[in-house]
């Protein structure tokens, strides 16, 4: 063996003993791996981000990792499941999905159960949030902020949406959640659930004539170019997770635990900032590439509609009124 190499080699046991030394009692360096749905540019990527790096620079390295952006890790219910078994540490779920591993998640998934964003803040940094929390930590799941995704509305290659009337024998995909396909069905359309990434070939193909999502999502995956009819009904107001998985999370120091709840409460701000200035933007590029966009400025027929929604939730999770009632009635 050349000199060099042995006291490259000397060198590097040095170093390894001396973190070794450094290490806090019990913990262990962790190195882990985020799940994101979105693109790099979008508010929850760099929301992630910026997580990672102030947990990384905080822990001084004991801990760090990385985010893997659109959906290479695999579908947003197989990554859900994938958090809950500490195989991916972190990611970035829409409750939307969630609904189907954590019972008081579905509440959020409730047309129409929040008045406004503002509201939904307001109930998300309060009461309303804790109680999710609970739900989620029961399932594996620490969540560390509840990241902004506006409203949902409806898309499609068709016609512009008016009325409930309007989605009558409409192909509507949706996000998995039996909800989601009793609100459509509610309406007399078709539901179809599918993954994310295989809405944009479903309607340029005819698989399905529309969907639903929020301006950023509509416009960063493309969908606005092959549904040129964008109806501002807001019938989902879903906030999202940056959620942590319990069994990575119970490996950490008490100290550590600290910083990266503190990480999560800055990227959560930091994200709901950039979701605002990336609505504006995203309802800019849809309307300069053609799409025709119509508010809804009455929405109480969608509401009066999709109410058979609330019945079946209600009589199928009786224990669930407590809470529905709670976000109903928040200011
Ligand atoms: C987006 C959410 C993402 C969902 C997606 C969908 O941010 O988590 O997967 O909608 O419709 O708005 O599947």
């Amino acid at each position: 063996m050349k000199i060099t190499a042995m006291i490259g080699q000397g060198a590097f046991a040095v170093a390894a003993a001396a973190t070794l030394a450094l290490a806090p009692l019990g913990a262990e360096a962790q190195e882990w791996r985020g799940w994101n749905i979105h693109v790099e540019d979008y508010p929850v990527s760099i929301g992630m981000e910026s997580f990672m790096a102030e947990v990384e620079e905080k822990t001084g390295g004991d801990i760090s990792g990385k985010v893997f952006h659109a959906g290479v890790l695999g579908s947003q219910p197989d990554a859900i499941e994938q958090v809950r078994l500490g195989i991916i540490d972190f990611g970035v779920f829409s409750l939307g999905p969630m609904g189907q591993a954590v019972p008081e998640a579905n509440v959020v998934s409730l047309p129409f159960i929040f008045k406004s964003v503002e509201q939904m803040y307001r109930v998300m940094d309060g009461e309303g949030g804790a109680a999710l929390a609970k739900g989620l930590e029961a399932k594996g799941i620490v969540p560390l902020g509840y990241y902004d995704a506006g409203a949902r509305s409806f898309y499609n290659s068709i016609k512009p949406i008016q009325t409930p009337e309007d989605v009558a024998g409409m192909k509507v995909r949706v996000m998995n959640n039996d909800l989601f396909v009793g609100m459509i069905e509610s309406m007399g359309g078709n539901a179809t659930p599918m993954a994310f990434a295989e809405v944009y070939q479903s309607i340029k193909t005819g698989v399905v004539d529309g969907a639903e999502n929020n301006p950023p999502s509509y416009e960063s995956t493309s969908h606005f170019e092959v549904a040129k009819y964008y109806s501002l009904s807001q019938h989902l107001i879903i906030p999202e997770c940056l959620c942590m998985s319990k069994k990575s999370f119970d490996k950490l120091t008490p100290e550590q635990q600290d910083i990266v709840r503190e990480a999560g409460k800055n990227s959560t701000m930091l994200q709901r900032k950039l979701w605002q200035e990336r609505e504006a933007k995203s309802m800019e590029i849809v309307k300069a590439g053609g799409v025709q966009v119509n508010e809804i400025a009455d929405k109480s027929a969608f509401q009066a509609a999709m109410a058979p929604v609330y019945e079946q939730f209600l009589s199928a999770n009786p224990d669930m009124s407590d809470l529905v009632a709670l976000f109903q009635n928040a200011e």
